[in-house]
């Protein structure tokens, strides 16, 4: 499995008081204030998601940036926008007229500095809102003629919050591909798929003399003869790394690493 660390400037883009602040505010802390300060200039807040692809875990960081929704500040946001990667258009589902400038404004202007990049379009306050209305509907159809995916949100309840951001994510990676691994197509035997799998635990664990420490232990404990390897006792060891990946990493790294790993031994020759 490799890893990769990425980073990507994200843009929220919209009237003002469609929720932008609100948005980031509940993404980044969880959290919705009513008594958020509106913003004055430019706010940068940092995310960090997962982007699990085949043999490829993505570790993407997202610089989100809060800009004015004051149409008056172009340059200002001009200065902002600048190497924006990823655009959310964010409409307020109960005012029309914020829906209908996120293509007839706030995407032109975009454009202008950044050309075509990952767009999403959000309609926000959903709780408000009936979403069968037509400002709902409007909003979905002018996604859809852009081929940009739209949701409908809530800064408030948090609906469809997370999973806006991640699908942006997701689009802003879909160009990153693990490398083809030589030879990978060869069965391969115990002995080898052992060695790799420790040198891609130490790899992704960072710290190598530790990491060689915890291999050690594992195999130890579970009885494993490195000239004449059993096959269930290095099943066992894998359930140790992974708990050991799951403190140091994370939860969804250690489950990916561990099934790709299991399927490897199950697969290998004696
Ligand atoms: P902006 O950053 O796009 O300008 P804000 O918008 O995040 O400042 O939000 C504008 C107002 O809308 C705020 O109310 C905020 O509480 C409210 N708001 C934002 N998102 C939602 C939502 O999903 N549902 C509801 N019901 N309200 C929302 P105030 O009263 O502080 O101006
Ligand atoms: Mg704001």
């Amino acid at each position: 499995m490799e890893l990769r660390e990425i980073l990507k400037k994200v843009v929220l883009l919209g009237d003002g008081g469609v929720g932008k602040t609100s948005l980031i505010a509940r993404y980044v802390v969880d959290k919705f204030d009513d008594k958020y300060i509106a913003t004055i200039g430019t706010k940068v807040s940092r995310k960090d998601i997962q982007v699990i692809k085949p043999n490829l875990i993505v570790n993407l960081r997202l610089m989100i940036w809060d800009v004015l929704g004051q149409k008056e500040y172009s340059k200002i946001r001009a200065a902002s926008l600048s190497g924006a990667q990823g655009l959310i258009l964010v409409g307020d589902l109960t005012r029309q007229d914020t829906v209908d400038s996120l293509l007839d404004f706030w995407l032109k202007e975009a454009e202008l500095v950044v050309g075509k990049v990952p767009t999403v379009v959000v309609g926000n306050k959903a709780d408000l809102a009936d979403k069968e209305q037509m400002t709902a509907t409007v909003l979905e159809s002018q996604g859809q003629k852009l081929d940009f995916p739209t949701c409908l949100a809530s800064a408030k309840t948090g609906e469809n919050v997370e999973g806006m951001f991640h699908t942006l994510g997701e689009m802003m990676v879909a160009d990153v591909v693990a490398p083809p691994s030589a030879g990978s197509d060869e069965p391969k035997t115990l002995a080898e798929v052992m060695d790799h799998i420790v040198q891609d635990f130490c790899a992704q664990y960072g710290d190598l003399e530790k990491a060689m420490l915890i291999v050690q232990h594992q195999f130890q404990e579970a009885g494993i003869d490195i000239r004449r390897p059993n096959r269930d006792a290095v099943l066992q060891a894998l359930d140790g790394l992974a708990r050991a990946e799951e403190l140091s990493l994370s939860k969804t790294v250690s489950m990916v690493n561990l099934e790709e790993r299991r399927k490897m031994v199950v697969l290998a020759r004696d």
